[in-house]
């Protein structure tokens, strides 16, 4: 983080560097809060779960935040992403409403997908964003198509596409960067490398130890960065969105991060060692922006634990929304699936 004492508090600090119109330390503030948000609805969705108030299936992003936050901060809200199993953060960050959120994961008719979706197809267009996908390197397709839109409808929007290093095994990823390339669409491809796919550890996996030793045979922008610094992140993003939306074509970023859960709620983990969990948590994302801000003079302490209780307070108030709010009409249960578009009654017979 660059922002210095003086400037954050004398509010001198003009310089923007997101287009937002946000100063250096205002962007800081944004993305520590971003991230408390999500280690805030994720921590609630875990117990939630475990209670078994949330059906079906739930992976948690917990320890890899920043990456979340980073990359969304510099977006617009005509911008999209595509996302994974792994999806609420990305969700959160591109700015979906926290309460219709939580009543999607509860299956209420209240939720962003008025309950049809749940944790592991959320979506809302509304903010661009396209959906979680339970396929591994699903959404890498869809984000190309996204950007392929905005190119032929002359808009300068960009499409961004998160993925797991397990996805970079698939077909889809070489298809998605090949035609991105080729057609030099403004594509982010986003590979949050946790070092495992499942039970699978990435270098038992991987021909390659990095992500962006692929780029080359793609000819694809790249940068490589600590996915658990949130600044770092975002300074990547930064140069990345905007190289795809002046139409210099799309972007390879590997951000090096660890989920601090198991793959699923639930998931025991026998796979790997404690030691190894023990060492990421000392890299956990949210404790280093604390540490960084505090250090740039940008929030005290006392600030940056407000912010935290804040954060755990919108969640609470988003599971009272989520309880109260009815579940879908069973009369209705073929609506909404397909097309928008469809005549109100088409599925009612
Ligand atoms: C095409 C496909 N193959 C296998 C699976 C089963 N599966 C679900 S998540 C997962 C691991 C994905 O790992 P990665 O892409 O690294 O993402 P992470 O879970 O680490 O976030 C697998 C194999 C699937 N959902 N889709």
């Amino acid at each position: 983080m660059t922002t210095t004492k003086d400037s954050a508090e004398s509010g001198t600090d003009t310089e923007t560097n997101t287009g937002t119109g946000l100063s250096q330390a205002e962007t800081a503030l944004k993305l520590l809060d971003t991230m408390l948000r999500i280690r805030a609805f994720e921590t609630r969705a875990e117990r939630l779960f475990l209670d078994g108030e949330i059906p079906g299936f739930a992976h948690l992003s917990i320890g890899q935040e920043a990456v979340a936050a980073g990359v969304c901060e510099p977006l617009r809200t005509t911008d999209y992403i595509t996302s994974t199993h792994r999806g609420h953060g990305h969700t959160l960050a591109k700015g979906a409403p926290v309460p219709n959120m939580m009543a999607e994961l509860l299956g209420r008719s209240d939720g962003v997908c008025r309950g049809r979706g749940g944790s592991m197809h959320i979506a809302d267009f509304s903010v661009g964003m396209l959906g979680a996908n339970a396929i591994v390197a699903g959404g890498l397709g869809l984000a190309t198509g996204a950007a392929l839109s905005a190119r032929l409808t002359d808009r300068d929007d960009v499409a961004v596409s998160f993925f797991g290093d397990g996805a970079t095994a698939r077909g889809p990823f070489h298809e998605a960067l090949n035609l991105a390339v080729v057609w030099e669409l403004p594509v982010v491809f986003v590979c949050e490398n946790n070092g495992w796919a499942s039970t699978t550890r990435s270098s038992e996996a991987l021909a390659v130890p990095r992500i962006t030793d692929r780029a080359s045979a793609y000819r694809i922008a790249s940068r490589g960065v600590d996915g658990n610094d949130v600044f770092a992140v975002h300074d990547a993003a930064l140069w990345a969105v905007e190289h795809a939306r002046r139409g210099a074509g799309p972007v390879l970023l590997e951000c090096v991060t660890y989920r601090m859960r198991g793959h699923y709620i639930g998931d025991a983990t026998k796979y790997r060692e404690r030691a190894e969990l023990a060492e990421w948590e000392e890299r956990d994302p949210i404790p280093r922006a604390v540490t960084e801000v505090i250090k740039a003079g940008v929030a005290d302490p006392a600030t940056c634990e407000r912010m935290r209780r804040d954060a755990e307070v919108e969640i609470e108030n988003a599971v009272e929304f989520a309880r109260a709010s009815a579940p879908p009409d069973v009369a209705e249960l073929a609506r909404y699936l397909y097309s928008e578009r469809l005549p109100a009654d088409s599925w009612s017979e």
